[in-house]
């Protein structure tokens, strides 16, 4: 196959991994009609808003990185939409006016600027309440309970005050005035977005029957992975455009963030995203040719756009 060919099918196939969590997600939240029927409208509104479903990719694509019979079934697909929910609460929290205070998400107004903060809090915390049921019921799905079980784990920790929590308590502490420095910041990235991330390919590699030397090459992809994404998306609010990527550009600056390009300015920041990115490809080397789209996934972040 050509350069050219190969990428349009890799391409190809992300929009078809993309549409199967999208087709995932409507499955596992309720429908928008059940009552209250404001709580589940607010729920899928900010779910199924377009957001770039990179995470459950990462699940679908990490699971068929190991391979074998389970790697592509409905259960990989309903773990997958559970971390997007986990994902998608987080945004719906990050952006209420005791947080980030941001008004556009996804593209569109924030979840509480259409549904007010009261039902917003309550939508973010049905979604990380639906998503750990999507993995309680993984058993009726062909998951071994004990492989469930470390699922659960996984996304757990990813959440919790080690992962997401403990991160973003940092982060809003994190502005120009507090003392910073690139080592600090790693530490809060690794938390706010490495931590999900890593439970992405861990979740996929464990359904897919991986065992502990495959789930280490694919934590330490996600390391990297995490702290290019993060980097990228620290330069795209400088230099990104708001429409592209659907939500307001200068809020780090408007905050007095410390951000990576704030601290090495904008040329070594995108050094260190392709240093990462390298460091990512390197370790799915004994993966081989299965791991192609983990490969095509790190490439294409640093030259995303949204
Ligand atoms: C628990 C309230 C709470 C927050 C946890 C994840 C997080 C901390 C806050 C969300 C805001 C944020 C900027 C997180 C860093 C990770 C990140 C860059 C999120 C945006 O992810 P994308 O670009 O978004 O994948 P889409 O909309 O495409 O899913």
């Amino acid at each position: 196959m050509s350069a050219m060919t190969e990428e349009a099918a890799l391409e190809q196939r992300f929009r078809q991994l993309v549409a199967r969590a999208r087709q995932a997600l409507d499955a596992v939240l309720p429908p928008a009609g059940a009552p209250p029927a404001v709580i589940h409208e607010a729920m899928r509104y900010s779910t199924l808003a377009g957001g770039k479903a990179i995470r459950p990719v990462l699940v679908m694509a990490a699971a068929e990185c190991v391979g074998g019979p389970d790697a592509a079934g409905e259960a990989v697909e309903r773990a997958a939409a559970a971390v997007e929910l986990v994902h998608t609460y987080s945004l719906i929290h990050d952006d209420l006016p005791a947080m980030d205070n941001d008004d556009v998400r996804r593209g569109q107004p924030a979840n509480h600027v259409v549904y007010g903060e009261a039902i917003a809090i309550l939508a973010g915390d049905a979604l990380l309440t639906r998503a750990f049921e999507v993995l309680a019921e993984l058993p009726r799905f062909g998951v071994e309970p004990a492989r469930a079980l470390a699922v659960v784990g996984e996304l757990a920790a990813a959440a919790g005050t080690a992962g997401l929590i403990g991160g973003q308590v940092d982060d809003l502490t994190a502005t120009a005035g507090a003392a910073v420095d690139l080592e600090r910041l790693r530490s809060i990235h690794q938390r706010k977005t490495g931590a999900l991330f890593r439970a992405c390919v861990r979740i996929g590699g464990r359904l897919a029957g991986g065992g502990t030397a495959e789930l280490e090459r694919l934590t330490a992809y996600a390391a990297g992975f995490g702290a290019a994404f993060q980097i990228v998306d620290d330069i795209l609010d400088v230099t990104g455009d708001e429409a592209e990527l659907g939500k307001p550009v200068g809020s780090d600056a408007r905050q007095g963030k410390v951000t990576v390009p704030s601290l090495v300015g904008l040329d070594a920041a995108r050094r260190l995203a392709e240093e990462a990115t390298a460091a990512a490809i390197a370790s799915l080397e004994p993966f081989g040719a299965r791991a192609e789209l983990l490969r095509w996934l790190a490439r294409r972040l640093l030259t995303r756009r949204r």
